[in-house]
């Protein structure tokens, strides 16, 4: 049976349905963009070893046969620098306000961070369940899994689990599914069973050039980059083209991004073609170009026509 629910077509869901919204949160580079692309068993977010990997938040949607979770992956909460990186925890806490259940992830193979304290403070003061995650089991020595997770357990004493996971090889997920199904409201399912996120294309392929920049690059340049796509077009003959200017900071990072005889710049683009083209299920014509914006992470007027918002700019 379907009906029309705030414009959308849904399936009818079953008695005993429950769905909400859960909002993945923590400091940098814990795992929660791998953790959320896990539960879904899909990628939607991009994921690197850099800490301050994603810069928005992104929508991933679960649907199960009894449950639809509408996870809320978010920026790493730390101490902001710049502009951006306001803008980045800012879109992390905005996202508290309208979650019914907060996963807090954090990474158990080390002990807690000044950062993972400073999460613990911003969740105290919600009044949210949570669920503390403690991610990397299997990069945990055994003999350091019991101190460091009882250390995080005493940052989180309103948590109401905790589960032990490991993200990256799929240990515990299915527990944590049901933690979720434990503790999610009872409700109907806000978005179709196909749909998997509330990001574009677009936005997504944006993305897939700025991971591939933040795998190949070193140091501080992947930090500079910003990717602004300028045209996604589809075109007769089945190919997606798609034309995306790169940005950095300095002339010496454009030297850098574009390496010898344009290399390094062919490198993103190719291997950003291939995750776009998996995405779209089609061809893609990936044409990039590379422009300096000095200082863009700190000028509102550049972070506002990158698509990065802040409420102060
Ligand atoms: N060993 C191990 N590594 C993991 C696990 N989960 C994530 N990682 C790694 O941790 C790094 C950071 O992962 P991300 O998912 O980008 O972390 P994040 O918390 O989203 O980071 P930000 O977006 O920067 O806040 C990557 O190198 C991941 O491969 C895990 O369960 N075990
Ligand atoms: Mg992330």
């Amino acid at each position: 049976m379907e009906s029309e629910t705030q414009g959308y077509l849904v399936e009818e869901a079953p008695a005993h349905h429950r769905s909400g919204f859960v909002a993945v949160v923590g400091r940098p580079n814990v795992g929660k963009s791998t953790l959320m692309n896990a539960l879904l068993g899909q990628k939607i977010a991009i994921v690197s070893a850099r800490p301050q990997t994603t810069r928005n938040r992104i929508s991933g949607i679960l649907t199960l046969e009894d449950m639809q979770v509408v996870f809320i992956d978010t920026p790493g909460i730390h101490q902001p620098e710049h502009n951006l990186g306001r803008y980045m925890v800012e879109q992390a806490l905005s996202s508290l306000p309208d979650a019914d259940l907060v996963l807090w992830v954090t990474d158990v193979s080390r002990r807690p961070h000044d950062e993972d304290r400073r999460v613990a403070e911003v969740l105290v003061a919600q009044d949210l369940p949570v669920i503390l995650v403690m991610n990397k089991i299997d990069a945990t020595p055994p003999d350091h899994l019991l101190e460091n997770s009882a250390a995080f357990r005493a940052l989180a004493p309103q948590a109401v689990e905790d589960i032990a996971v490991s993200a990256l090889r799929d240990q515990g997920l299915e527990a944590l599914r049901d933690l979720l199904r434990k503790h999610l409201p009872l409700g109907p399912r806000y978005f179709p069973p196909d749909q998997v996120t509330e990001v574009q294309e677009r936005f997504l392929a944006a993305e897939l050039v700025r991971e591939q920049a933040l795998h190949l690059l070193r140091e501080e340049v992947p930090h500079a980059i910003a990717v602004e796509i300028e045209e996604f077009s589809h075109r007769d003959n089945g190919v997606v083209y798609i034309a995306a200017r790169v940005f950095v900071e300095r002339d010496s990072q454009k030297g850098i991004l574009l390496g010898k005889g344009g290399s390094m710049l062919k490198r993103i683009g190719s291997a950003a073609r291939k995750e776009i083209e998996v995405m779209m299920e089609a061809p893609v014509y990936l044409d990039l170009h590379v422009a300096v914006r000095p200082q863009w992470r700190r000028n509102p007027s550049d972070l506002r026509k990158l698509g990065y918002v802040t409420m102060d700019a």
